[in-house]
């Protein structure tokens, strides 16, 4: 079994102290998020399970995937070894199975029995909007051209008892689709699901094709299939598992108010024009635990990491495939390693870079010798190497993300930056690292070397 409780037991029994059980009433409304602030703030960054949150019934539990250990722990590998263990296991995707026995529909409320205002109101930051948020929902809708079916994130505002506000952001997969939809005025069906095992969210924020199913990611990921069962109020399919479902449909043309939120940016941009998500019914197991993630905090950082490295990193080596590595350290930033080997090569990256991803903004390509882990090492590299009139490159307004703070246009347009800081090859100076020779370094014996000092 690979659930939300599996986890949390595997995560008791093998890193009990990272997990707190907090049984004393908190308030949804700015409190967890304080308490997850002050904890960060000490370096500290457990699950924090909330048994008793003021005004709703449903125990809460929060950051689950807000610490890299956790991350390794729930695919069963090492720090060290979790891009390399994603990436395998990504490449050999298993397709899910279907099943009738399904405890996240032990409980189905539906139409009138609906009430989204029984979930526990979270408001995270003092300049949020003062309706509540849902923030660890995963959407699962159909693309009605190729049936395939798409998983992605999405922050729900509740509105009222029955319906939520759902941002999608430009050109990514749902918002592709449920452009599809309105084009021919049909509602968009979807299903909402929280409370998973870390996989799932992994899987979800898989970054690549529209025809990758990324339930078939999640397959691989648990090395087994997921086991699905179907909503009951229309045909998508959800994991079997889950906490929670929410079902029902995104109406052509209905807009409303949504936001300010503060985002992982750090920041919020003000309200957007957000479609609503009616909702059909409400399914959950017997006692439910509501899943929850402090936008902007460790886990919503940490969660996507890794789908967009290992994207960015593919999308580098079919341009280079000597690209040594990718790392996202900021927001809206990819540090890209090459081993270069004409100089021609880190504008070929930079331009596939900008083009794979909204969020790659900023490209920034060092030689393999810089550490990209090390931010004082690329910052570095982008002041004695640069030469700004040759090595800048600044592309057309192109498709980037409304949610950065520098972007004025509410459909997300923006302009793009590259660096090269790289050493060019064909330098008419001779630029060289300081290096003390190895031989020597090696030959040196620290210890008797002190002794006899
Ligand atoms: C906690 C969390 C919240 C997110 N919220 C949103 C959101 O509200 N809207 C959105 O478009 N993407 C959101 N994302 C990002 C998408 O899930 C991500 O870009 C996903 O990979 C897109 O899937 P796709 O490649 O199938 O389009 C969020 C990610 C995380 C980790
Ligand atoms: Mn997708």
């Amino acid at each position: 079994m690979h659930d939300l409780r599996t986890f949390l037991d595997t995560v008791r029994r093998e890193r009990p102290r990272d997990i707190i059980d907090i049984s004393r009433p908190v308030s949804p409304k700015h409190e967890t998020a304080a308490i997850l602030t002050k904890l960060e703030q000490s370096y500290r960054f457990p699950i924090l399970f909330f048994h008793n949150v003021a005004g709703s019934p449903f125990p809460v539990v929060t950051n689950v995937c807000g610490s890299i250990a956790r991350l390794a722990l729930a695919l069963g590998c090492s720090v060290g070894e979790l891009s390399r263990v994603y990436a395998t296991r990504c490449a050999q995707p298993i397709k899910p199975v279907i099943t009738n026995t399904a405890p996240v529909q032990e409980l189905v409320l539906t139409g009138q029995e609906v009430n989204l205002e029984s979930f526990p109101r979270f408001v995270y930051h003092e300049d949020d909007a003062s309706q509540p948020y849902i923030t660890a929902a995963i959407v699962v809708a159909r693309d009605p051209e190729t049936a395939k079916s798409n998983l992605s994130f999405h922050r729900l505002m509740i509105v009222d008892r029955s319906t939520t506000a759902i941002f999608m952001a430009r050109g990514k997969h749902l918002d592709q689709i449920y452009r599809k939809y309105e084009s021919v005025s049909e509602p968009m069906p979807i299903a909402a699901f929280l409370g998973v095992y870390p996989a799932c969210s992994l899987g979800a924020l898989y970054t690549g094709s529209a025809c990758t199913e990324e339930y078939d990611i999640i397959g691989g990921l648990r090395q087994s299939a997921l086991s699905l069962a179907k909503c009951v109020t229309n045909s998508l399919h959800v994991p079997a598992d889950a906490e929670f479902v929410l079902e029902g449909s995104v109406p052509p043309r209905t807009r409303v108010n949504e936001g300010p939120f503060g985002e992982f940016t750090g920041y919020s941009t003000g309200s957007m024009s957000c479609p609503l998500f009616k909702v059909q019914a409400v399914t959950s197991r017997q006692d439910p635990i509501f899943q929850d993630i402090v936008s902007g905090h460790s886990e919503h950082l940490l969660l996507p990491i890794l789908g967009m490295e290992h994207h960015l990193l593919e999308a580098a080596r079919t341009a280079v495939p000597t690209t040594v590595n990718v790392r996202l350290l900021v927001p809206l930033t990819a540090y890209v390693a090459l081993e270069k080997k004409d100089d021609s090569q880190p504008q070929r990256v930079i331009e596939a870079l900008w083009g794979s991803d909204i969020y790659a903004k900023q490209v920034i390509v060092v030689d393999a010798d810089v550490d990209i882990s090390d931010l004082r090492q690329v910052a570095t590299a982008v002041a004695l190497h640069v030469r700004p009139d040759r090595d800048v490159y600044i592309n057309r307004p192109t498709l980037g993300t409304e949610l950065d703070p520098s972007c004025e246009s509410s459909d997300g347009t923006t302009a793009k930056l590259g660096i090269d800081a790289t050493v060019p090859l064909a330098s008419t100076r001779r630029v060289v690292k300081n290096r003390v020779p190895k031989h020597v370094l090696d030959s040196i014996n620290l210890s008797e070397l002190l002794q006899t000092a």
